[in-house]
């Protein structure tokens, strides 16, 4: 649509990945009828992708609902929000006054990183509701990376990235950002910036069963055999150890377990991992010895290396080679960012420490990691009988059904529940066994900020959007909608919804007060809350987050320092400056030095070496993503749906001549978990031995409204996982490297 007279613009960090490169929306009256790259961002200079672009189609979708849906004799109707309110309270209450807290489960999914209100309210609604029954994308996704800083670090939060700006060489491990835009990473035009890493002399490596777009950049690709980079990963730290090339520099002092790993990996030689990973053992040697000689080098490993069995081996041994090529919290390694929102920094010193296992599930009795237990075992914390089984499910932004293992299992689970609530925008796969559903305006409706993100971004900054477009009267914004949420299931269901704000404002400025290291110490919290600037509960808190944080201004105590109305006054952000070093403040492990090698790590080694020895034989699975695509959610956009973009089953030529599959026949794909047909894609892109279909699809369940979507299905590539293949230490599934039988459909 071409701008008219009457179109105005507004700026809006994009929410679809984790890049947040900042638009600019054009608005014709209430509709947003084009989005462009913003070129005054301070972060993304006007970069945008085909996701960004049809923002406003997004938006839009007519599908999207509009109002509640309450179940009645079986069927979902609209309500209205007073109705559908009332209804949570009835359903939820009685349950948890019954049965107590643990009978709710609560389900997050992967939008909640990406709104206000995802990161602000299901703390307090968790804490409210007291359930230990916490699920979330986080076990289908980066938990290992969680674990393994956890434990060596202190903090599960405290993970480095690769410093891209300034790095003279990067390998990059199971991750396509050419595709994905990058993860646990977060970097407008991650394209561009691998590119110029390459202009400016640099060099990449790319560790990826398949020859992806990212790795057509790369100086080396390396083609392993899936699911064993922890093998070729203690392999290379082994090669450190073997020819001298350990140098951890000025960061020694601050490590301990040095000489221990040295012993934990002498059994990992290139000889003995190349043959487990189908890397031969001089190339091994070669790429140990670039990543020693770089002048400085990163190590980045995301979803292929942790949604693996041995994810978080992986991702320790990721930061192992960091820190032992002294690499870590340097510029041009893998530095720890510092958002605007963080803990303002304090003396270094010995922290609490991480540990997992505290409570375990009643089913199967699975470890709490960060205080939640894998989603793979939901379904069967639903269906197992007995006492303390899940009876009701809160799901916000989540779709499990197609996102987790075994959605035929979940599916039957979430359908014999006494009562679920889903907060989402769709009638998908999974709200569709909702009682109730609570529809979220759409992104143009809400404000922004990345609480998650700016804590994993390659540049410190901070953007703040008010909706660019307000709601209707009478529509709840999301955060409104998780308030309501918490107050339905509180003892008080009946004060008003900003009380919730309120009392956090009080919870935080109460502690932050007494604590002698704050800027505010001793003062009245009181007062300090009537000095919170903003329209609404949410941006006061954000106004007090970003006071107390590391570039605040303390409520005073610094002038010049960071407060909501400045950001507001800066609309294309403000430029915080590049990394930098935060060892060993950063550090909250009991030594208060980074723990090399922690006892979990320790006892989950001897899995590893017996993997150098049981190659299973046959086909694997791996997944991949697309561009123009987001998990299981953006196939009702029509301008993102078809092309490339498809469900097939990508497989070596070599592997469909001697298994007589052609291109575009419909192949049957069984594993251990169950079979699905897709057509096949020949194409030497993926290795031999491997073949590849992208998860999220699978849009044929009745009782959906996602006309779109409906219309070119697709298959669900997890209902060929059980659910019981997960990563010990984190509870992560294993969605890559699966085994797989292939032939003829039919
Ligand atoms: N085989 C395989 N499976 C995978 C993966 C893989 O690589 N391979 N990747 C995994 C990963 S990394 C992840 S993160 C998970 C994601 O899995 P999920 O967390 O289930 O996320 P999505 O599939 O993105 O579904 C998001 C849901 O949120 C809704 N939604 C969208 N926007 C909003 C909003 O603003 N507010 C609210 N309340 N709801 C919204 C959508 O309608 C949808 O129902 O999938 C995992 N599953
Ligand atoms: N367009 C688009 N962007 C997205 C998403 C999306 O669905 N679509 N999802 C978002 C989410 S939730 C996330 S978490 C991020 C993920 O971001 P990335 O981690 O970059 O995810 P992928 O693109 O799936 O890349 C994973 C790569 O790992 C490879 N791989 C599979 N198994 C193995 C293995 O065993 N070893 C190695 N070394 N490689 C392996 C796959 O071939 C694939 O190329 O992307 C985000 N951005
Ligand atoms: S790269 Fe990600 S954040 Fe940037 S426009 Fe595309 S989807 Fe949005
Ligand atoms: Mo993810």
């Amino acid at each position: 649509m071409r701008p008219t007279d009457s179109s105005r613009t507004a700026q809006r960090v994009c929410p679809l990945c984790e890049a947040t490169c900042g638009l600019t929306l054009t608005i014709e009256g209430t509709t947003v009828s084009g989005a462009r790259g913003d070129r005054d961002d301070v972060f993304s200079s006007g970069f945008i992708c085909p996701k960004g672009a049809s923002f406003g189609q997004l938006d839009a979708d007519p599908d999207r609902l509009r109002r509640p849906l309450v179940r009645e004799g079986g069927r979902l109707r609209e309500a209205d929000w007073e109705e559908a309110f009332a209804a949570v309270a009835a359903g939820l209450r009685p349950l948890v006054q019954e049965h107590g807290p643990d009978a709710v489960g609560v389900v997050l999914g992967n939008p909640n990183v990406h709104t206000m209100a995802g990161q602000l309210y299901p703390p307090v609604l968790l804490s409210t509701l007291g359930t230990r029954n916490l699920f979330t994308a986080s076990t289908l996704d980066q938990m290992p990376k969680h674990v393994a800083c956890g434990l060596l670090y202190g903090d599960p939060f405290a993970i480095p990235v690769p410093d891209l700006d300034r790095t003279d060489h990067l390998l990059l491990i199971g991750a396509n950002p050419l595709e994905s835009n990058g993860s646990l990473c977060t970097a407008p035009d991650f394209p561009g910036r691998l590119k110029a890493l390459r202009r400016r002399g640099g060099t990449l490596t790319v560790i990826d069963p398949r020859r992806t777009r990212t790795a057509d950049l790369a100086d080396r690709h390396v083609p392993v055999r899936p699911g064993t980079d922890a093998l070729l990963l203690a392999a290379l730290v082994h090669v450190l150890y073997e020819e001298g090339l350990t140098a951890p520099g000025a960061l020694a002092e601050h490590v301990e377990g040095i000489d221990e790993v040295r012993r934990a990996v002498a059994e990992f030689t290139p000889e003995a991992a190349g043959a487990a990973c189908d890397v031969p053992p001089a190339e091994i040697r070669a790429m140990a010895r670039e990543l020693a000689a770089a002048e400085t080098a990163a190590v980045y490993g995301r979803i292929g290396s942790c949604t693996v069995a041995h994810g978080t081996l992986a991702s320790w041994l990721v930061d192992v080679l960091n820190v032992l090529t002294g690499n870590l919290d340097r510029p041009g390694g893998a530095m720890f960012p510092l958002s605007a929102t963080a803990r303002a920094p304090r003396p270094a010193g010995p922290g609490r420490g991480f540990r997992t296992g505290r409570t375990h599930s009643r089913a199967g009795g699975h470890p709490e990691v960060k205080g939640e237990y894998p989603i793979a075992a939901l379904a069967e914390e639903i269906d197992t009988p007995g006492d303390g089984r899940i009876r009701a499910v809160v799901a916000i932004a989540a779709n499990p059904v197609l996102s987790a293992p075994d959605g035929h299992r979940l599916d039957r689970a979430l359908g014999g529940l006494d009562f679920m609530v889903s907060v989402d925008p769709y009638l998908n796969e999974t709200s569709r066994h909702a009682h109730v559903v609570l529809p979220p305006p759409p992104p143009s409706r809400s404000p922004h900020f990345d609480f998650a993100f700016n804590a994993l971004a390659v540049r410190n900054q901070v953007r703040y959007n008010r909706a660019p477009v307000p709601t209707d009267d009478g529509v709840p914004g999301e955060s409104e909608i998780l308030a309501r949420l918490v107050l339905a299931v509180s003892s008080r269901p009946d004060v008003p919804t900003g009380s919730v704000d309120a009392m956090v404002v009080e919870r935080v400025l109460g502690k932050a007060v007494s604590d002698p290291l704050q800027s505010v110490y001793g003062r009245d919290p009181g007062e300090l809350a009537g000095l919170l600037s903003g329209d609404d509960g949410t941006e006061r808190r954000l106004d007090m987050m970003l006071r107390l944080g590391p570039y605040g201004d303390g409520f005073g105590a610094d002038p010049d320092g960071l407060t909501l109305d400045r950001l507001l006054d800066r609309p294309h952000g403000i430029d915080l400056g590049p990394l930098e070093p935060r060892v060993p403040q950063v550090l909250s492990t009991r030594s208060g030095r980074i723990e090399l090698y922690p006892q979990a790590i320790a006892d989950d080694l001897p899995r590893l070496r017996r993997a150098l020895r049981d190659r299973p034989a046959g086909l694997v699975l791996v997944g991949r993503r697309h561009l123009r695509s987001n998990n299981s959610w953006m196939h009702n956009v029509p301008s993102l749906n078809g092309g490339s973009n498809r469900c097939t089953l990508q497989i070596h030529p070599e592997d469909a001549a001697r298994l007589g599959v052609t291109d575009g026949a419909l192949v049957s794909v069984k594993s251990d978990g169950g079979e699905v047909v897709a057509p096949a894609e020949l194409t030497d892109t993926v290795r031999a031995g491997v073949v590849s279909l992208p998860h999220g699809w699978g849009h044929d369940r009745p009782e959906t409204r996602m006309s779109v979507a409906a219309a070119r299905p697709g298959v669900n590539s997890n209902q060929l996982l059980d659910g019981s293949l997960l990563d010990p230490l984190s509870g992560t599934a294993v969605l890559n490297g699966v085994p797989v039988q292939i032939g003829p459909a039919g």
